[in-house]
């Protein structure tokens, strides 16, 4: 029996948070910037929507040639927002994850789901389960995604690939010579601007070059190992297994609006009472441990500040968080000067409090 593997990869995610945060920006030009702080224009562009991209704008561009490029248009800078990227991906991955027996976090805007036993093992049922996800990913975050499957992990990723934004794209295995064959090298996930320059230089430019070069050359070029792996990944082989986490979360978060804008610890943490309880309640009823506890701000330049502490053991109940995100929030407030608009609060690194009590057993 062969496998079948899923991959699913958010369409301009930072990008599309915000169109769906802020309907007042469809249909126009957003960049998202991870500002440097040196002055109000420095630093570079995390991503951009698809009306931004046919101006040439993409990620990693200064910010002030995006703006160079989109004079004129009704363009929309806006500050990235991590804490609340991260939250509408745990919710896209936790509706992901529920579609497959076993679930792999691969990036926050990417998750990869084995759906070999859910779809008895019939192409056919697969892309009705990756149609459903799309759909519940929809209903649940208001966002596209593309999504690629596949008889492994490669085959998955460079399938979701294909067909962006809101793209679907089912490769059987009899398909897989014919759907790389053409294919850039550069198609290849690992494969980046250097190999594919030497490739090049070699007259190897599709994967089916890249399929029938000579093994020999391969291992010159790269060793033995990239060489034999660059083999494999041209025949579509890849036997890596995906990982079994159950869609376990990384973290629980929640951030609010406050009343007015503030730098004042006390009213900060009045606001935030409610919000820890929430986080200490789903604590509980998920049965679960946290070893961090991290608290954010976004101020009245929508800059985010955020600073998190570790503890010295798992914790579970609300009181440490309380504890620990007054003295963060006083931290970061010691260190900036602007008024906050926004603050949150949230736990990481969870482990299941039943598997804590097995390792303490030992
Ligand atoms: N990102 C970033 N800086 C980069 C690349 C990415 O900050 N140089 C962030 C913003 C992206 C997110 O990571 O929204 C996911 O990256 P992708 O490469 O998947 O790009 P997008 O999701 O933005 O676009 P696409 O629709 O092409 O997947
Ligand atoms: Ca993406
Ligand atoms: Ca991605």
């Amino acid at each position: 029996m062969g496998r079948i593997v899923l991959h699913m990869d958010l369409d301009y995610f930072f990008a599309q948070v915000e169109e769906s945060d802020r309907p007042e920006y469809l249909g126009r030009p957003v960049v998202v910037c991870i500002y440097s702080g040196r002055d109000t224009t420095s630093g570079v562009v995390s991503t951009s929507n698809y009306e931004a991209r046919r101006y040439g704008v993409k990620s990693g561009l200064p910010i002030r040639t995006a703006m160079r490029k989109l004079k004129g248009t009704d363009a929309a800078f806006i500050p990235a927002r991590h804490e609340r990227y991260a939250e509408v991906s745990q919710k896209v991955m936790e509706t992901l994850a529920r579609y497959g027996e076993k679930f792999e976090y691969v990036s926050i805007d990417e998750g990869v789901l084995e759906i070999t036993k859910a779809s008895d093992d019939d192409y056919g049922k697969a892309e009705r389960i990756a149609l459903a996800a799309k759909q519940e990913i929809r209903e649940k975050t208001g966002l596209t995604c593309s999504i690629g499957v596949g008889p492994n992990r490669l085959i998955a990723k460079i399938a979701s690939d294909f067909r962006k934004p809101d793209g679907l794209t089912v490769v059987k295995p009899d398909e897989v010579e014919g759907f790389l064959a053409e294919m850039d090298v550069g198609k290849i996930p690992g494969v980046g601007a250097k190999t594919r320059e030497v490739l090049n230089a070699a007259g190897i430019r599709t994967i089916a070059q890249l399929r029938d070069a000579e093994p020999g050359f391969l291992a010159e070029a790269f060793g033995k190992k990239t060489g034999g792996w660059l083999i494999n990944a041209a025949r579509g082989i890849d036997e890596s297994e995906v990982g079994a986490q159950q869609g376990e979360q990384k973290q629980i978060s929640r951030i609010m609006t406050l009343k007015r804008d503030t730098r004042d610890v006390d009213e900060i943490m009045d606001a935030m009472e409610e919000l820890i309880r929430d986080i200490g309640k789903e604590v509980l009823e998920n049965k679960l441990t946290f070893r961090a506890v991290g608290a954010s701000v976004v101020d009245e330049t929508l800059r985010t500040h955020s600073k998190s502490r570790t503890l010295p053991r798992p914790a579970e109940d609300a009181a440490q968080i309380g504890r620990a995100a007054r003295e963060l929030f006083a931290a970061i407030a010691a260190e900036t000067k602007t008024a906050f608009r926004r603050a949150g609060v949230k736990v990481e690194g969870l482990a299941s409090a039943k598997g804590q009590k097995t390792l303490g057993e030992y």
